[in-house]
């Protein structure tokens, strides 16, 4: 389901749950993927249940665990109808392992098996891998949990605190998902795997979640907008690029767990248009057009513009060092196991999908200066992702300046130079300022709090964060949304705090 549509179904029709496909929603872990078959497996996820509720309980939303919330459950697999709404406590909610429907004589699309059927079972000699990247994709869902726990209590709305715990439950069934992967099919190291997938913490010294961007804080609703677009747009790309897997199992659960993410998405993009409807709706009434007079915008308790480009230039720099460097052996290695494609692989024309011998540009630095060249594709895999990301990152900017610029104000948000604070890859120990100038680091310190948010910001942005929970009413800083969840009327409770 594309993203666009996710967007539609949710917010303007009321999903239908009578057209699921096979799942057995009674069972203690709702399936489609006949577990009252497997006892070995069904004792071992059983055995793993109560930890989860544990790391639920210690790392979920704090101080919301008996508040009745108005949730969307996955109920089925059929795109027409798999959902269903009602108020729901989080440590009740029914985390279920749900896998799309099996594609009959699905082949590997791309790499050295190209054509070949699909594994069903764990290629032996790609296992370790394969396993990898499995925990990996496992690995970030319950960081972000644990990086948006403390979130509920500055909601600006019961509208967005309802938002912000659907995208926290489905982040834990997309937990449930790969362990689910792990613990059928990797035996003793996957349930290994799967126990420390609970262990790790977000943020932790000792023991920290795999990927940087889930080590860092979420401590504002801003954060959390930038986060849900800009980060699981990640989500989104890994997730189709593993969609197009040749183990199909991967695959199968990867396409299920694209048509949750959109919600997320979309929380994400309306998150930041209605900051910014709210900013230039107050900037109009009290006459102010100059985006950088910050002093008055702020005073108006709306986010100033240049602030949110600050915002969002962190959340994309950091996100874009997910993808990991752009030249890898790792993603070269994936590729031609057939164990993760492309973007939209099996669609993609003009080439043979092994990639032997074709190339693909990459920008570099070399002798002080960024250059751009011709590398073997295959090695550039990480790269093309990244490039692809970045592309799809823009249609919600350009729908943000949309709003910004009908409201007569001279400002664009922008999404900077490729090369702008990052860690990972190519770029990495090297100071590239927002443009694509390389920098010296003393040019760089004195103009990094124009770049990115400084301690002045953060504690602006602290300052708005109070809480607004009647029902109908939203914080000053903030636009309502047009239409409610699932239809529901502007004064409806979504969250009844216990
Ligand atoms: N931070 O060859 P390299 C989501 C490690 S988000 C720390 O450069 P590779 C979600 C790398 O692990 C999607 N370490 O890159 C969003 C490797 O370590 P090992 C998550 C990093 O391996 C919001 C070493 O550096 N899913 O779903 O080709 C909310 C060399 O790696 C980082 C996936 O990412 C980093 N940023 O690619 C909730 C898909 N980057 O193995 C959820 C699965 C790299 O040598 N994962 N390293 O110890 C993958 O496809 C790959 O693991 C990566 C890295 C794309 C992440």
């Amino acid at each position: 389901m594309s993203e666009t549509l996710d967007i539609l179904v949710e917010d303007s029709e009321s999903v239908r749950a009578d057209n699921f496909v096979e799942v057995q929603l009674d069972e203690s872990i709702p399936n489609n993927v006949d577990l009252s078959s497997d006892k070995q497996l069904l004792r071992a996820l059983e055995t793993w249940h109560p930890q989860y509720l544990e790391w639920w309980k210690d790392m979920g939303p704090d101080g919301f665990q008996d508040a009745d919330v108005y949730l969307r459950t996955a109920v089925g697999v059929d795109p027409s109808g798999w959902a269903k709404f009602g108020h729901v406590k989080m440590p009740e909610y029914r985390w279920g392992i749900l896998l799309a429907p099996k594609v009959e004589g699905r082949t590997i699309p791309c790499g050295e098996h190209k054509g070949e059927p699909v594994w069903q079972e764990v290629p032996g000699k790609y296992r370790a891998l394969l396993k990898r990247l499995i925990v990996v994709q496992g690995d970030t869902e319950p960081a972000s949990v644990e990086q948006q726990r403390y979130l509920g209590k500055t909601a600006p709305s019961l509208y967005d605190m309802r938002n912000l715990f659907q995208v926290n439950v489905e982040e834990g069934r997309h937990l449930w998902a790969m362990v689910y992967l792990l613990v059928k099919y990797f035996g003793k190291d996957g349930r290994e795997e799967a126990q420390a997938l609970l262990e790790r913490r977000s943020g932790q010294q000792d023991n920290p979640r795999i990927l940087g961007a889930f080590n860092e804080r979420t401590p504002d609703w801003l954060s959390f907008f930038m986060f849900t677009y800009f980060t699981d747009r990640d989500g989104k790309m890994q997730l189709a690029a593993l969609a197009e897997s040749g183990f199909d199992p991967l695959s199968r659960s990867c396409r299920f767990m694209l048509t949750e993410e959109a919600h997320h998405l979309f929380v994400g993009e309306t998150g930041v248009q209605r900051t910014i409807e709210a900013t230039c709706a107050a900037m109009a009434r009290a006459g102010i057009t100059d985006p950088y007079d910050v002093e008055r915008v702020r005073a108006l308790g709306v986010v100033d513009l240049p602030l949110l480009q600050r915002k969002a230039n962190f959340h994309m720099s950091v996100t874009r060092d997910l993808f990991g460097s752009e030249i890898s052996s790792n993603g070269a290695e994936a590729f031609s196991a057939g164990l993760k494609g492309r973007f939209n692989e099996a669609r993609l024309t003009g080439d043979d999908h092994q990639l032997q011998d074709a190339f693909y540009p990459v920008t570099q630095v070399v002798d002080g200066a960024l250059v751009v060249n011709q590398v073997p594709a295959l090695r550039a895999i990480n790269c093309r992702l990244l490039d692809d990301y970045i592309a799809d990152c823009q249609g919600g900017i350009d729908r943000w300046n949309k709003t910004i610029e009908k409201a007569g104000i001279a400002f664009k948000l922008t999404q900077p130079h490729k090369g702008f604070n990052r860690r990972i890859g190519e770029f990495a120990g090297h100071r590239i300022d927002p443009q694509g100038e390389i920098v010296s680091d003393e040019h760089w310190q004195a103009n990094a709090a124009e770049w990115l948010p400084n301690a002045e910001d953060m504690d602006f942005i602290v300052s708005l964060m109070q809480p607004c929970t009647e029902p109908g009413r939203f914080a000053s800083w903030i636009a309502p949304p047009r239409v409610g969840i699932n239809n529901q009327t502007g004064d409806f409770e979504y969250v009844k705090i216990a």
